[in-house]
């Protein structure tokens, strides 16, 4: 894998990196410090509006010149503003979460921005294919955040073998094993989101950080599911009792189905800003098992990448 991928040789990459756009977590100074350092760091607009996502953008454009991303979360209500924001402010790529992005892409590609869209499966990759865009990441239910039904193992050779355009694997990578794995699957490289929580330039409260350093192969859990926004979490105070709820709540004969959405909704900004484990969600990846130091950005990038080229040159 000495040679980068045509597609990452051509938005100016060292790495077949990215780093995933997570809600809240990855702000303009995470972004930048992965692109400065090669990789893609991407801005997670999650549900900002026009301003907030300009804010982002703008301190990212101080710290770096290099090509960096900004992930558009499709149900944010903002969505309108947040892609005004990302083609006034000439950003290079967007990343697409939790939806279809097709009515948004002819704009994008008018303004020169790459689209990069997620998807849980062969058939919404497909559909991508067909309008247009120019990778996917196929992301496994191993990921943090927001997830689909298969695995990463199961859904990047699928999808490999579905399209004809680059794909990108995520979900459950978090070291050079992974990308390497994920290049045997027929990934042109990865984007990894939990790997880069404890990252130095993450500004992620202490206690999110230290639950993730501190965390088990068991110790995540799937909440939402009932309301079909499935999003994986730490285990802790507000997950056990969100998913006893659901419980609950999915035998009766009128679930309260709008208590459901609000338990989900902001805690995860409640956990990112404050650490409070008691109403906060701790998005993170099964992979929060193997996510034990704190090193910079740059060095993530350099590991991985490593560690990835001795496993593949047999050495
Ligand atoms: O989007 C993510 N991860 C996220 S978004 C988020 S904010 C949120 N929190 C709770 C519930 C909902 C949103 C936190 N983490 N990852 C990418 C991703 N996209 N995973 C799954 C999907 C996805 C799902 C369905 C992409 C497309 C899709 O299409 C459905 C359709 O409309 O065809």
């Amino acid at each position: 894998m000495k040679e980068l991928h045509p597609f990452y040789q051509e938005l100016g990459l060292k790495y077949p990196i990215f780093q995933g756009g997570m809600a809240w977590v990855a702000d303009g100074h995470l972004a930048a410090a992965v692109s400065e350092a090669g990789g893609l760091g991407i801005i997670g607009s999650g549900h900002f509006n026009g301003d907030q996502t300009r804010e982002q953008i703008r301190i990212a454009k101080s710290i770096t010149n290099k090509p960096f991303g900004v992930n558009v979360m499709l149900l944010n209500r903002h969505v309108d503003e947040v892609l005004d924001a990302i083609i006034e402010e000439g950003v290079s790529v967007v990343t697409t979460g939790a939806g279809n992005p097709a009515k948004h892409i002819d704009r994008l590609h008018a303004a020169g921005i790459k689209v990069i869209p997620v998807v849980p499966s062969v058939g919404l990759a497909k559909i991508m294919e067909r309008t247009g865009v120019d990778a996917v990441i196929a992301e496994g239910l191993e990921s943090g955040g927001h997830i689909g039904k298969l695995t990463t193992m199961a859904l990047v050779p699928q999808v490999v073998d579905a399209v004809n355009i680059p794909v990108i694997a995520a979900g459950g990578i978090a070291d050079g094993r992974g990308l390497a794995a994920a290049q045997m699957l027929g990934a042109i490289g990865v984007q990894m989101g939990t790997r880069f929580l404890t990252a130095q330039e993450s500004n992620i409260h202490r206690n999110y950080k230290d639950a993730v350093l501190k965390a088990k192969d068991v110790d995540t859990l799937v909440t939402g599911s009932y309301v079909g926004h499935a999003a994986r979490v730490l285990k802790n105070k507000m997950s056990k009792n969100f998913i006893k709820f659901e419980k609950a709540e999915s035998t009766k004969e009128e679930p309260d189905m709008e208590a459901l959405e609000q338990l989900g909704n902001g805690a995860l900004r409640t956990a990112v800003q404050t650490g409070d484990s008691e109403h906060g969600s701790f998005m993170a990846g099964e992979v929060s098992g193997m996510v034990n130091d704190e090193p910079t950005a740059a060095e993530i990038l350099d590991r991985v990448w490593s560690q990835a080229n001795e496993l593949l040159n047999n050495k």
